[in-house]
C-alpha cells in the first residue's frame, strides 16, 4: 500500500474521432463539457490526482486524436501505460467495429499487459442506439476487457469508469510492482 502512494498511472483514451474522448477527459478532469471542442490533432497529457479507496493516485490521462489517419501512428504513446479506455459511440456501429483495430493496435504496441476498458459513450442518446448493448458486453467478455457505458454530456458514470479502470491498474501494478517503477509522479513536468 505504502509503496503505491506516489505512483502515477498512465491511462490512454483512444477510439475514433468524434466518439467523445476529449469531452470524457474534460468531464473527468474539470467536470466540464464543450460540444464545440476543436478536434484533437495531437495527443495531450493531463495530470489528475485523486483518492481511490485509501490510495492517493496520480493519473496521467492521455487524450489522443482518433480517425484512421491516426491509427497506427500512436507509436510510442503506449509506452509506460498501465490502462487504456477504448471508446466507441453507442450511436455509431462503425466506431464500435473499429474497436477491434484499436485493440490490435494496442497489442502491437505493447507486449506486456495493459488493463483494457471498453467504453460506450453517449448513452444519453438511448433512442439512437445503433446496436444492442449486449454486443458490446459480449465483445468485452470475449476480449477480457472491463466494460462501461457512460455519457460525457450528462456526466453519467465518467468518474466511475476512470476510478474503476485506475483501481484495476493499481491492483495489477501492485502485483507486478516493477511495471510501475518508471512513472513516479516526480517524473512529470505538468499538472
Ligand atoms: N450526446 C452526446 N454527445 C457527445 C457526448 N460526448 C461527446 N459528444 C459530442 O460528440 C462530438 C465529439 O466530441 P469530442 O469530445 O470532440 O470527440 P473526440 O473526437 O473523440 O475527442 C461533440 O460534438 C460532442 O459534443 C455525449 O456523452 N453525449
Ligand atoms: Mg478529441
Amino acid at each position: 500500500m505504502e509503496e503505491l502512494e506516489n505512483h502515477a498511472l498512465k491511462i490512454l483514451v483512444v477510439g475514433d474521432s468524434g466518439v467523445g474522448k476529449t469531452n470524457i477527459v474534460g468531464r473527468f478532469l474539470h467536470n466540464t463539457y464543450n460540444p464545440h471542442a476543436n478536434s484533437t490533432t495531437h495527443a495531450q497529457q493531463h495530470i489528475h490526482t485523486l483518492n481511490i479507496g485509501r490510495r492517493k493516485v496520480t493519473a496521467q490521462v492521455w487524450d489522443t486524436p482518433g480517425g484512421e489517419e491516426h491509427m497506427g501512428t500512436m507509436s510510442g504513446l503506449y509506452e509506460g501505460a498501465v490502462g487504456a479506455m477504448l471508446v466507441y459511440d453507442v450511436t455509431s456501429a462503425q466506431s464500435f467495429q473499429n474497436i477491434t483495430e484499436w485493440l490490435e493496435d494496442m497489442k502491437e504496441e505493447r507486449d506486456d499487459y495493459i488493463v483494457p476498458m471498453l467504453v460506450g459513450n453517449k448513452c444519453d442518446l438511448d433512442n439512437q442506439r445503433a446496436f444492442p448493448v449486449f454486443d458490446a458486453e459480449f465483445f468485452a467478455i470475449r476480449n477480457d476487457m472491463l466494460f462501461m457505458e457512460i455519457s460525457a454530456l450528462e456526466g453519467t458514470d465518467v468518474d466511475f469508469a476512470f476510478k474503476t479502470l485506475l483501481n484495476h491498474c493499481c491492483r495489477y501494478s501492485s502485483s507486478h510492482s516493477t511495471s510501475t517503477k518508471s512513472f513516479t509522479s516526480s517524473s512529470f513536468t505538468s499538472s
